[in-house]
């Protein structure tokens, strides 16, 4: 009908579509018009929230045109898209980044002042998005922001929880959980788009016919549906007018009301089904690399990929091309073994609904599907009971059983007679009940599949996937690097830093390829950089000092050495030893004439992190930090020496104000536990000098800033093993300075003994499983490395100059371009203004 317009009426549109300007005053008319109208507020009743609001409005707008047009473009061009199917995204705040990207926040700035507010209070009302548990979740959103600047066609996929990761309270030194519903008002930075909904179903009975051809047909009908609801969060890139998409899938009722319940009375039953319908995506798991294996989360994997590649599906059938076309039109990424269903969906999909032979479908499934793995800890793999999965997904687990005998026949054609090897590489486990093996079925369906730094990717060779190493050959397992993005972990983190990065660089190039920051290794020498590199750093940790002193109570002087751990609280990153080691130190202190005192140097030690809430142990550590602190704290003999602070709820928006104050921050895990970690990379781009374990990135960090600029200490991944073995069968006796922190801790130095029972006993001689004893020695003298080399603070900001110089590689847009070049086979696209005439 439109195309029978006349041309005036597409004049009209083009004329009245035409994007707002970006200049001072146009920007305070949106703001005052979303005051006005959307809010119903006026200036004399507008607080920092509000005001928050109609900036969020008015800069969703220009989002939102650049959503638009990237998507028509995109839909026009039809290219090869990327989909990274993540149930996290741990996004944080959004406007700052959003107005960073677009290039608008210094004339936002000037705008809001002008109408009498401060941009810092706007930014600082803004609740975190905080749909992720920690480095899976917030890798998944650098990513995104990745893939937007570099102009990739991607979409994220994901759950719209109603509650992200609970809020953490200390109470009497104890985690207490509290949800976080973030949606309390509206949220500016999503677009329901209520036209989208698709039926997800579950449970019922599969049916079994013959064809015309003779051949056998299975139709499952599910026993109940939901409704999968799609809200649309834009992604823009930065100096780009691409602006991308994470699509979150929200659950729904099919119908909200049971009438005949009703009619019969039974209130509970007629609404029983809408609410079962709404748990599923009613909460985020709060489990950091543990496997929860309940049913709603089962429920939440299957709701969310089947959504997306119906979603997937529609958007593909679109270009009316061939289904053996697929792979070059589509790879799916997934994120860890969550999604893994979306293999069994989609070879479901083509051959119970598409009708495609069984090897024509899993031809086009393996060549559509890649596999990042995250973890090699054991708790972490996640399993499915068969039972349970059957009663859920019936259809699925008669394919799963397919896809594992299809594949066990090839396995035993290759090595015929070893049972031991097809009980180790089957996709189903032998034990009571049986139980599915997500991450071999995410190996078999997937056509990569990639470790995330250079030594776990090895270990997942030599270890969890050796097997289907030996079978696949090499070059099916290659190493994805994480990168983290640099425009939220330093451009809006430390302003200043950055700032002086491009006055000194001679621009802000570097930003979109931080190789440059190379730059920077010939101003070592010069001592006016170096003060004013300095001052940016006291800068930071004034700032964080006044968290501290809000969140905790607690003065620091910015004058002492910022030591800082911050991430989920699990005992294979060995939050322990630090604390066992801040008592030593203490203990040290404590023994000292006032002579020896003073040269001690004064430190501050920073912890942050979550425990999830049914992780008894990680739980106790929290209590022991706020422990030590309380005493510690207090202890005139102790002073400013040393203080000790949890800092609580630990989040994105919080990190942006801790990682940039770092002077030394601790990732100590248990050699070849930590597959990557992230947080390293954010501390050491930010100047912050890193005391860490040979581990996960930590190894690829020193090889390109120098081992001269990193505290390295501690046993090696292949070491580990022997370590263990010699502990538990030949009683190698505790570390003896370890033993006078545990002696002080059983006397009652840091109240009731009795409660720490428990996590002191895991250093049991043969359980000390994370090697605390084994490292502390040399964990002490890393430590005094530490303070030996603060104490020439020349030399010190040498390092830190040098760590940001050379930490290009670990930008998310070098890790994102090697997944498009090397796995998804992805090109850019860039989106040009066309004007409203060209749709
Ligand atoms: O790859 C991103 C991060 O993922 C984890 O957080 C995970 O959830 N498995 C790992 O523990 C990190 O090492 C890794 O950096």
């Amino acid at each position: 009908e439109r195309a029978k317009w006349p041309k005036e009426t597409f004049e009209l549109w083009e004329r009245l579509s035409k994007k707002e300007a970006n200049d001072v005053e146009t920007i305070q008319k949106s703001i005052v018009r979303h005051v006005t109208t959307t809010l119903a507020r006026a200036a004399f009743n507008l607080d920092n929230f509000s005001a928050y609001q109609a900036v969020a409005l008015s800069t969703r707008d220009r989002l939102i045109s650049r959503w638009n047009e990237t998507q028509g473009q995109m839909s026009r061009a039809d290219p090869k898209r990327i989909y990274y199917l993540s149930l996290e995204f741990l996004l944080g705040r959004s406007m700052d980044n959003a107005l960073l990207n677009m290039g608008l926040k210094e004339t936002y700035g000037k705008s809001i002042r002008q109408l009498g507010f401060n941009m810092e209070d706007v930014i600082e009302s803004e609740v975190d998005a905080a749909l992720g548990n920690g480095g899976l979740g917030r890798l998944a959103a650098c990513y995104m922001d990745s893939l937007a600047t570099l102009d990739y066609p991607a979409w994220g996929y994901g759950l719209r929880y109603n509650y992200g990761i609970f809020q953490q309270r200390i109470i009497d030194g104890y985690q207490t959980e509290y949800p976080d519903y973030w949606l309390n008002f509206d949220n500016p930075w999503e677009l329901p788009r209520l036209d989208i909904s698709i039926t997800v179903g579950f449970g019922g009975h599969v049916q079994t016919t013959q064809d015309e051809y003779g051949q056998t047909r299975h139709n499952w009908v599910p026993g109940t549906n939901v409704q999968a609801v799609a809200y649309d969060v834009p992604v823009p890139g930065y100096d780009t007018e691409n602006c991308n998409n994470i699509r979150l899938w929200r659950s729904k009722p099919t119908k909200v009301f049971d009438l005949t319940s009703f009619n019969e009375g039974n209130y509970e039953k007629s609404v029983e089904d809408a609410t079962n319908a709404e748990k599923i995506t009613s909460v985020l798991y709060p489990n950091d690399n543990t496997m929860a294996g309940k049913e709603l989360r089962l429920k939440q994997q299957y709701f969310w990929t089947a959504a997306s590649l119906h979603d997937i599906l529609r958007r593909f059938k679109k270009s009316m091309r061939e289904w053996s076309d697929f792979p070059d039109q589509v790879a799916i990424q997934l994120n860890d073994t969550h999604p893994t269903l979306a293999i069994v969906e989609l070879q479901r999909l083509l051959v119970d609904q598409e009708m495609l032979s069984w090897d024509d479908a899993w031809d086009i499934v393996t060549k559509t599907f890649a596999f990042t793995n995250h973890t090699v800890l054991p708790e972490a793999m996640e399993k499915w009971s068969v039972p349970m999965f059957e009663y859920l997904l019936p259809r699925h687990l008669q394919i799963i059983f397919d896809i594992n005998l299809f594949f066990l026949q090839k396995v035993e054609k290759m090595f015929p007679n070893d049972r031991g090897l097809l009980n180790r590489m089957s996709i189903i486990e032998e034990a009571q009940p049986q139980q599915i093996r997500m991450a071999h079925l995410a190996v078999v369906g997937s056509h990569k599949v990639n470790g995330v730094a250079a030594l776990h990717s090895n270990l997942i060779k030599t270890t969890i996937f050796h097997d289907f190493v030996t079978y696949y050959g090499e070059d099916k397992f290659v190493n994805k690097t994480n990168g983290i993005t640099p425009r939220r972990w330093l451009h809006q983190a430390n302003p200043q830093l950055s700032a002086l990065i491009s006055q000194t660089l001679g621009g802000d190039k570097w930003l979109k390829d931080l190789s440059l920051l190379k730059g920077l290794n010939d101003k070592t020498e010069d001592a006016v950089f170096r003060q004013r590199w300095a001052e940016i750093k006291r800068a930071n940790k004034v700032r964080l000092a006044e968290l501290i002193k809000t969140r905790c109570d607690v003065e620091v002087s910015p004058d002492a050495l910022f030591d800082v751990q911050v991430k989920r609280i699990h005992e294979y990153k060995r939050q322990f030893m630090n604390i066992l080691y801040v008592i030593h130190r203490y203990r040290t202190i404590k023994s000292m004439s006032a002579a020896q005192k003073a040269s001690v140097q004064p430190r501050v030690v920073i912890f942050g992190g979550k425990a999830a809430p049914g992780y008894y142990i990680a739980k106790l550590v929290i209590k022991l930090i706020n422990s030590v602190a309380k005493v510690v704290n207090q202890d005139p003999a102790v002073g400013d020496l040393l203080k000790v602070v949890f800092v609580p709820d630990y989040n994105v928006s919080v990190a942006e104000v801790i990682v940039p104050a770092s002077d030394i921050s601790q990732h100590i895990s248990t050699a070849g536990t930590e597959a990557s970690g992230t947080s390293n990379m954010k501390f050491v781009l930010n100047g912050g000098i890193i005391i860490g374990t040979l581990d996960g990135a930590n190894i690829e960090i020193l090889e390109e800033i120098g081992e001269e600029n990193i505290f390295i200490f501690g046993c090696m991944a292949h070491e580990v093993e022997d370590l263990r073995h010699a502990q538990r069968y030949r009683g190698v006796p505790m570390d003896p300075a370890l033993q006078g922190v545990i002696s002080a801790i059983e006397r009652g130095t840091f109240e009731d003994p009795k409660i720490f029972q428990p996590l002191i006993s895991t250093l049991t001689v043969g359980k000390d499983f994370y090697l605390i004893s084994a490292d502390f020695a040399s964990y002490i003298a890393a430590n005094q490395q530490v303070d030996a080399a603060y104490k020439k603070q020349a030399d010190w900001i040498k390092k830190s100059i040098r760590c940001t110089a050379n930490m290009g590689k670990f930008s998310s847009d070098r890790s994102v371009k090697e997944y498009a070049d090397e796995i998804w086979n992805v090109k850019p696209v860039s989106v040009v203004d066309e004007g409203y005439m060209a749709k």
